[in-house]
């Protein structure tokens, strides 16, 4: 070979090279649901003007350019599509639109197709840069999803005011129940990451992020990090995302030199007053608290003998001049013999009902233990009508199965929207608790424990960007559907041809079920390993509190299983309003779902199916381990329309989460056989390795 050739041939090999490597890149999962490539319409947009300048106006240019060059122009007269505010385009201006963009509030947007003479305008309007930006991801969505983008007549706002990550990041970089890499902050903050999340966050309309672990670490509150937040608050603010911290309760002894943490201490009171101005001049729009006290060994109120209120209320004193809040976290349970954990958050809480100041939400889990796979919904969303209240969702899988696993969360979240708490009689969902139109609380919101960290496609596992995703749609909109959000998250990320679409969405729609029915069917719950809550221990008894041990959950014994929260047990049930109570306290009405969250029933209970519970117990776990079987088959069956590497990434996840699947079946089975003394019925598989060793060595992940 001639040097020329070989120079040529090692040019070829570079070129392939490089093909190569921007294709891994390409779907390497990074870009989420932001991809804008081969949409059918995006030729009919000949030209976007974009009328305003600020920052987010900037964004917004750039997120239309990638749409595809020559497309944002400065002449508005030859645009097919404007994006501006009434004071900043004269279009936009002469439609005369103040009055309907008002009443749409400072987030929310108008989309019109607008007849300008000869042509067809659409028009992007709201009366703040972020509302367009909202507007313009909407806009975005419409040419990523399909759907028609004539005649649009749209008119949004959020339901909700705080649309929050809360971030469990801490100082050394790791994530507390965090499985898809370091915190995208804490350590080496990358900028292009900063960037990249925060406009990932605002195309889902997520307006806020609590920094740090709620376990929290009171250097956070030391200048030279609020000096690293203010930084992270500079990159966010285009992307209307407020910053938050989690403070210690603590903090005026361990920073303060202060003898006391009491909130009724003059000296304390004067601690947290000086802090909240110093963090104010470092970043004026500063969102907030979010605080986690006496709980899990976390400092709060009650160690000085004072109660959650006067904690929060000092608290939201010191932020109410520079108009911030105070997210208060029921999740507080205190260890008293013999009680029930479920109960804790409502006895604790309920009693203060109408007592926290007008910048406080309570910030309560979606159920009343702790991120189940299923819960029944926390009583306190019927029990505090004059208290503001802010659910709390578990976006990263603690408690179902980690990176692993493929659940889409949104069903999970509907069930629980969907509840009703009868608190204003039938039709009190939990859903319009939290949208303030039941209880016309001022204050809305809805925070998620995000699943983000630093991998490179951000969760971990490519299909669980669903459930970021999902979130910050139904915190915008709690009344979408599951389906919905699941549809438009599939033709955005993954794929476009319409019989894949419909595969995967049913997949993401059954995959909850799928879940609960290999973890913990038919209400069971906390039945994982200890500590680090990845594989099956139902038989766990070694920790020092009671209710850290699955056996306190189940209660499995010779009679059958279950906890009994009805009068003849702890009595629980009675939290919910009586029209639930009396529907969850009674076995014949008791969905099934629920049934061994409130009820210990013997092994040969009748089901409706007309099965013995024990049978049915079995055929859920089969059930669930034949679901994620089939869904390996169909995911295989889909190699030719999603791209090679997610493609395959998944596959090997599934494989991972049938193996699970199979232990999580087998491990519980062999264990409360032990105590039922029966057969698995017919079409339940039997365990491959004696109980001894399920109990020898955690499953691994
Ligand atoms: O789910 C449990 C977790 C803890 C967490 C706690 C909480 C941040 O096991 O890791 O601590 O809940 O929500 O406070």
């Amino acid at each position: 070979m001639s040097h020329r050739q070989s120079r040529t041939l090692l040019l070829i090999v570079l070129c392939f090279l490089c093909l190569f490597v921007a294709k891994v890149k390409a779907d390497d999962g990074y870009r989420l649901w932001l991809r804008y490539d081969q949409l059918p319409q995006r030729e009919r947009i000949k030209s976007i003007a974009v009328e305003g300048k600020s920052a987010t106006f900037d964004v917004v240019r750039n997120e239309l350019t990638l749409l595809g060059a020559p497309v944002v122009v400065e002449d508005s007269d030859h645009a097919s599509v404007i994006v501006g505010l009434p004071q900043t385009s004269t279009f936009i201006r002469k439609l005369r639109w103040e009055a309907e963009l008002n009443r749409l509030g400072p987030e929310g947007y108008r989309i019109r197709t607008i007849s300008d003479g000869h042509r067809n305008v659409i028009v992007i309007a709201s009366t703040t840069d972020i509302g367009t930006l909202y507007g313009t991801f909407h806009f975005l969505r419409l040419l990523q999803t399909e759907q028609s983008i004539d005649r649009l007549r749209t008119d949004e706002r959020p339901a909700l005011k705080l649309r929050l990550l809360d971030h469990w990041d801490n100082i050394d970089g790791s994530i507390e129940r965090g499985y898809a890499g370091k915190s995208l902050w804490m350590g080496m903050a990358d900028n292009r990451r900063l960037v990249d999340y925060a406009r990932a966050n605002a195309s889902i309309g997520i307006n806020g992020a609590v920094l740090n672990n709620v376990n929290a670490n009171s250097e956070f509150l030391t200048t030279k990090y609020l000096n690293k937040f203010a930084a992270i608050a500079d990159v966010f603010r285009p992307y209307g995302i407020r910053v938050y911290l989690s403070p210690r309760f603590s903090a005026p002894i361990e920073l303060g030199k202060l003898p006391t943490a009491d909130p009724l201490d003059p000296a304390v009171i004067e601690w947290w007053k000086q802090k909240a101005d110093e963090i104010y001049k470092l970043i004026p729009d500063f969102g907030g608290f979010l605080v986690k006290a006496n709980s899990e060994g976390q400092p709060g109120p009650r160690t000085y003998n004072r109660t959650h209120a006067d904690g929060a209320n000092m608290l939201a004193a010191a932020l109410a001049p520079h108009h911030g809040i105070v997210m208060w976290r029921a999740f507080v349970y205190d260890m008293k013999p013999g009680y029930d954990r479920a109960a804790a958050a409502y006895e604790e809480l309920q009693p203060f009902d109408g007592k926290f100041a007008p910048n406080v939400l309570l910030q309560v889990k979606n159920g009343p233990i702790d991120f189940q796979p299923r819960e029944p919904f926390h009583p306190l969303f019927g029990a505090m009508p004059r208290t503001q209240m802010m659910p709390e969702f578990q976006i990263t899988q603690e408690y179902l199965g980690f990176d692993n696993h493929f659940v889409f969360l949104a069903t999970m979240w509907r069930e629980f929207l969907d509840s009703d708490t009868y608190a204003r009689g039938r039709g009190s969902t939990v859903a319009r608790v939290v949208d303030g139109s039941l209880y016309r609380q001022r204050l809305t919101g809805i925070a998620g424990v995000a699943n983000t960290g630093t991998d490179r496609n951000w969760t971990g596992y490519d299909l669980l960007q669903a459930n970021w995703y999902a979130f910050g749609r139904l915190a915008w909109n709690p009344q979408l559907s599951a389906e919905q959000i699941a549809t438009e998250w599939t033709r955005m990320t993954l794929t476009h041809d319409a019989r894949a679409v419909t595969t995967i969405v049913r997949l993401m729609l059954e995959s909850h079920e799928a879940v609960v029915n290999y973890m913990t069917p038919l209400g069971l719950h906390h039945l994982f390993w200890g500590g680090h809550h990845y594989g099956p221990a139902p038989w766990w008894d070694t920790e020092k509190r009671a209710d850290w041990n699955p056996v306190y959950y189940h209660k499995a014994d010779s009679f059958g299983i279950g906890f009994d929260r009805t009068k003849t047990g702890s009595n629980t049930v009675s939290q919910y309003r009586p029209e639930v109570a009396r529907q969850f306290a009674n076995t014949d009405t008791c969905p099934e779902k629920y049934l061994l969250w409130f009820h210990h029933v013997p092994w040969d209970f009748m089901l409706k199916s007309g099965d013995a519970l024990w049978d049915e117990l079995g055929f859920h776990y089969q059930r669930g381990v034949d679901w994620v079987r089939s869904t390996r088959a169909t995911w295989a069956e889909l190699s030719g329309v999603i791209d090679p590497e997610r493609h395959a990434a998944i596959a090997k996840k599934l494989a991972i989460q049938e193996r699970d699947a199979v232990w999580w079946r087998d491990a519980c089975l062999l264990y409360f056989q032990t105590f039922s003394k029966e057969q698995l019925p017919p079409g339940v598989e039997h365990a491959a390795k004696p109980l001894s060793e399920y109990k020898a060595k955690a499953l691994d992940w």
